[in-house]
């Protein structure tokens, strides 16, 4: 076995050859391998000067360091320097490149190809159970002043709107206390990737350091990774940094569960607006690790976009059409794991209605002087959608872009090489064999829980039937609502229309839900999660608040509705909505609102549908009555406890806009 030692990362000797190739210093040492794996030698080294005027010794295995823009290079030099991995490989994004990591994973016992015939190229991951959602408590907004990232709350209470880290702490924390050599004995992956169609007037690039090749795989189906990048960033565009490790340097202390290494007692998640940058330690999973996803295209996109007059949420988009033939663009923001995918890719149960998906989580908005309106984009290139709930009947475009190409995270595994998660039932019989997310074996129906409440797919939205064949068009679509939702078991109808923009800005920030596994919280509770954004504001929400209510004061905004397909009878406990397919039903009384249809009454919270204004043919008895009601004690609490939560959370931060409509409605309320 040869072992060879890294050259000197500093040169000290003559600087002529800062571009020449050398031969290269590294091999992979057998020990710290897993499974005795066969990783390639580095093919050559580079010296790289950095900002501070080092020259460093990098070993490239992959890709042509030559041809990448200085900026980069001195970006990627400067953690090569802090990380100190073994060699860097720079993605391309192939297909190739792809088999090739999806190989060594399965090598090492992380990936299992799905055999099942039913799917293409499809690999199931499970994770160390202590790394299996987002951790709001661990990840941080840095800026000099406290008060650019999170609201002024009333004394003795804590913030839940952000968390604040200051720069000093931020960087022991990160760049001293974690950072270095983290990567030891690791690949430091390059991805250079885009949010939105590449070079699109409302696109922006990202480029991703990681150590873990699971995410290259992810990013490389939820975001769009090209080399073609490195051209446009060398130009004009700028980038958003995004350094992401495990925190796990080889030799490893001790044996990684379910072969996921982390470090899941160290993890966290910073963002620094100011320097357009995202650090991530010690998590493989989601949103800790896919930082184009939330950290890149809500935190910091949220930031740019309140500096450059556009809007960064937590959106699905979709189209509709009607029988006539009319379209309708639709944007709705629904706190994590409350339906926005099933929303996206609708299968209207009313006759001649179409639906198409735009995207499933993320919307960047933009006023397009050509056409008016407030165009969207999906920032992402995939889906990477909550499993369990997900079937034939609650989702069948989802279901059916799962089958190639995808990544499935934390499912159980059938005997026959398919997956299993709750929700599945009707299509996998009771008592098939399963190895359940933690790999312990069980059957379908035996009662134990098989799949993880927040395991996922990740799949490429190409596969989605019913895309739509603007979802990639770089100017957008021209969005003509724009929807809130949450799970409401009480007291909240199934839709009604705000009074204006600023009543509709007012009724995204009281927007509540039940909680869900998406991040974690447990139980049941209802929690605030003004606009959908709670976890993901990239600065004071007082502010965002702001910048939302001065956007219509710039440009005419789409109206704003809010819907609950989430109600229960308060006597059986059953929903009272069959929602899915049928809240078609609820977008067509939308669009007829849209057309100006007089179908709206006034409430003491918005305009609600008329009596038999929504369209209930076919459904049965449904009590719309109980539905569509609004007690008076029941919104009384509620808008106290909303008062008592803006006034304690967001303080002298909260726009005076938005007291106004709280004094309004709470007198509407008092008169019911
Ligand atoms: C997500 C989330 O993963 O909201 O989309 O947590
Ligand atoms: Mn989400």
């Amino acid at each position: 076995m040869t072992i060879y030692e890294a050259g000197p990362r500093v040169r000290s000797e003559n600087q002529s050859d800062k571009f020449r190739v050398l031969p290269p210093s590294v091999a992979i040492d057998e020990r710290t391998r897993h499974n005795s794996m066969t990783y390639p030698m580095a093919e050559y080294d580079v010296y790289q000067t950095l900002d501070d005027g080092e020259d460093l010794r990098i070993s490239v295995m992959k890709g042509e360091w030559n041809e990448l823009p200085d900026r980069a290079r001195r970006f990627i030099g400067k953690y090569v320097k802090l990380l100190n991995p073994l060699a860097v490989y720079l993605c391309d994004g192939s297909e190739d490149e792809a088999t090739e990591v999806a190989d060594k994973l399965v090598e090492r016992g992380l990936l299992f190809p799905l055999t099942n015939p039913k799917f293409e190229n499809c690999y199931l991951c499970r994770t160390d159970p202590a790394d299996v959602a987002r951790v709001e408590g661990k990840t941080f907004l840095v800026t000099n002043d406290r008060y650019d990232s999170v609201p002024h709350t009333a004394e003795d209470v804590v913030g839940e709107l952000g968390r604040w880290m200051s720069t000093e702490t931020a960087t022991k924390e990160m760049l001293r206390d974690r950072m270095p050599n983290s990567m030891k004995g690791r690949v430091m992956y390059v991805i250079p990737f885009s949010m939105g169609p590449i070079g699109g007037p409302m696109s922006k690039f990202g480029i991703q350091l990681t150590d873990y090749n699971y995410v290259v795989l992810s990013m490389r189906i939820m975001t769009r990774v090209d080399p073609c990048i490195w051209k446009k960033i060398s130009k004009d565009s700028d980038f958003v940094q995004c350094i992401h490790t495990i925190g796990v340097p080889r030799p490893l202390p001790k044996k990684p569960i379910s072969h996921w290494p982390c470090n899941p007692e160290r993890v966290l998640v910073l963002h620094e607006p100011k320097h357009k940058r995202v650090l991530s330690y010690g998590s493989g999973y989601g949103g800790n690790s896919l930082l184009g996803k939330k950290c890149f295209a809500l935190r910091i996109a949220s930031t740019l976009a309140r500096d450059e007059g556009w809007l960064a949420e937590h959106m699905l988009i979709m189209s509709i059409t009607n029988p006539a033939g009319k379209e309708y663009f639709i944007c709705a923001a629904f706190p994590s794991a409350c339906g926005k995918t099933n929303l996206a890719m609708l299968c209207p149960n009313l006759p001649g209605w179409k639906a198409r998906c735009v995207g499933d989580d993320i919307a960047w908005l933009k006023f397009n002087e050509k056409t008016g309106k407030l165009h969207a984009i999906n920032p992402e290139a995939g889906f990477f959608g909550v499993a369990p709930g997900t079937s034939s009947k609650t989702n069948p475009h989802a279901l059916d872009a799962c089958m190639k190409n995808t990544i499935f995270t934390n499912v159980g595994l059938t005997e026959d090489g398919g997956i299993f998660w709750e929700g599945l039932e009707d299509e996998i019989p009771a008592g098939t064999k399963v190895t359940n997310w933690m790999g312990e074996h069980c059957q379908v129906g035996d009662g134990s829980r098989i799949a993880h409440p927040n395991s996922r797919f990740c799949a490429p939205a190409e596969n989605c039937k019913i895309i739509h064949d603007k979802w990639q068009d770089p100017e957008g679509v021209p969005i003509d609502a724009i929807i809130f939702g949450g799970r409401r078991p009480r007291g909240v109808p199934l839709v009604f229309e705000a009074r204006d923009w600023d009543h509709g800005v007012f009724v995204g920030a009281s927007l509540k839900s039940e909680a869900t596994a998406a991040a974690e919280h447990t139980g049941k509770k209802i929690m605030h999660d003004p606009m959908a954004m709670r976890p993901f504001f990239g600065y004071n929400f007082g502010q965002y608040l702001r910048h939302w209510l001065d956007m219509n004061k710039k440009h005419p905004m789409p109206r704003i509705f809010h819907v609950n397909w989430f109600r229960k009878d308060i006597n059986t406990g059953k929903f009272l909505w069959p929602g899915f397919g049928d809240n078609i039903r609820v977008l067509d009384w939308i669009c007829r609102r849209l057309e100006g249809e007089d179908i709206a009454e006034s409430s003491p919270i918005g305009l609600i549908p008329k009596p038999n204004s929504i369209d209930t043919s076919g459904l049965g008895d449904i009590d719309m009555e109980q539905l569509m009601s609004i007690p008076k004690d029941y919104w009384k609490e509620d808008m106290e406890e909303t008062r008592m939560y803006l006034e304690n959370q967001v303080g002298i931060d909260l726009p005076r806009e938005i007291r106004k409509q709280l004094d309004q409605q709470e007198d509407r309320i008092e008169n019911i």
